[in-house]
């Protein structure tokens, strides 16, 4: 017999029975949004068939206009989640402010934030893109959520995780217990247990990041992506260089294959002088996951869950990846500070 045979579901009820304070909205939260990702599963892989089949341009059959993917991924996420009565409020990186739960349903505990289709420019390129998300429990006092639950440092994180739509669709998920992968098995529409406790490894052999950007990154960050391409057998170098442009693809093959993932801060760059990626659901999410795979998240300066977040939408230079590596680039940011 090989691998034993668990649905998302399941598995999660399982890890709350380790918690016999639980109450089982976490099942049903990860639950909701395993169902919104297959939902986006369906509609991400008929994108390039759209035009072909009739199904996009001004309207759909039933009279509505076809909404882009990373919209319609967006509604589907806040229509699949809105109703549960465990949410106060929602916060996305389609919508400036915060998403409050419609007066007419029940209100929860707990905070959900997401990029509902991060990568979403690689779409028309049929490459893999991804949806990110974070939980997080209500601290103000009421019923509604505000700002204040939805700005919280990562390390209150409960839950986060993300959803690939690769060549088949992953839902990778933590809730402080370990990290842990499910592949969408059409036939059934079940997520199965595929990648139970991912670890990364402790070092890898690839860096990723977009180079093009090099003349804009604070010294340490050059001296450190030119020091992965120098030769050095003991230490395996040098490095390949793999970058997709989706955060979701280019994290996920860090987790699994090992090794660094940067966007830094563009020092020069006036559009971008505190990175690109936004904390709340990009940043936090994969710090959550990759600490609980073993590896590292931070900006260079500070450990990525220890920023207090100023605004939803902040952005932040993110390096994640194994802990030596991670490691590595933290020193050549020392040695410059001390320098
Ligand atoms: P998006 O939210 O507009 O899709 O941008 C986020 C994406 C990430 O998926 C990816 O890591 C990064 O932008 C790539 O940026 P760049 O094209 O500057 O390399
Ligand atoms: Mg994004």
């Amino acid at each position: 017999m090989s691998a034993k045979l668990v649905n998302i579901e399941r598995h999660i009820f399982e890890q709350q029975r380790l918690y016999p304070e639980a109450t089982g909205e976490f099942s049903a939260i990860i639950r909701d949004l395993s169902f919104a990702a297959k939902i986006i599963t369906r509609d991400v892989r008929k994108a390039g068939l759209q035009n072909v089949l009739g199904l996009a341009g001004q309207t759909n059959v039933q009279g509505e206009q076809v909404a882009k993917l990373d919209i319609f991924a967006n509604d589907t996420i806040r229509k699949a989640m809105d109703h549960g009565g465990h949410l106060c409020c929602m916060g996305s990186e389609e919508n400036a402010d915060i998403i409050p739960i419609p007066d007419k349903y029940p209100k929860g505990k707990y905070v959900l934030l997401f990029d509902p289709l991060d990568g979403s420019s690689n779409i028309d390129a049929n490459v893999t893109i991804g949806t990110i998300f974070s939980l997080y429990r209500r601290v103000s006092g009421g019923t509604n959520g505000t700002l204040e639950d939805a700005t919280q440092p990562g390390t209150e994180q409960v839950a986060a995780g993300y959803i690939l739509y690769g060549s088949s669709t992953m839902f990778v998920y933590t809730t402080g217990n370990g990290v842990h992968g499910f592949t969408l098995a059409p036939s059934i529409g079940e997520f199965l247990l595929t990648h139970e406790n991912i670890r990364i490894p402790e070092k890898g052999k690839i860096y990723s990041v977009n180079e093009s950007n090099f003349i804009y990154w604070d010294d340490p960050t050059r001296r450190y992506v030119a020091y992965c391409k120098q030769t050095d057998p003991d230490t395996e170098r040098p490095y390949s260089l793999r970058y997709v442009g989706s955060l979701v693809a280019d994290a996920h093959r860090t987790l699994v294959y090992g090794g660094i993932f940067l966007y830094p801060a563009d020092t020069r760059d006036p559009r971008k002088p505190k990175g690109k990626l936004r904390l709340m659901y990009e940043a936090n999410p994969f710090g959550f996951i990759f600490e609980q795979a073993g590896g590292m998240a931070t900006t260079g300066k500070q450990r990525i869950l220890d920023i207090v977040p100023q605004e939803l939408h902040q952005r932040v230079p993110l390096i994640i990846g194994s802990k030596t590596d991670v490691e590595r680039y933290l020193q050549f940011q020392q040695e410059a500070e001390s320098a």
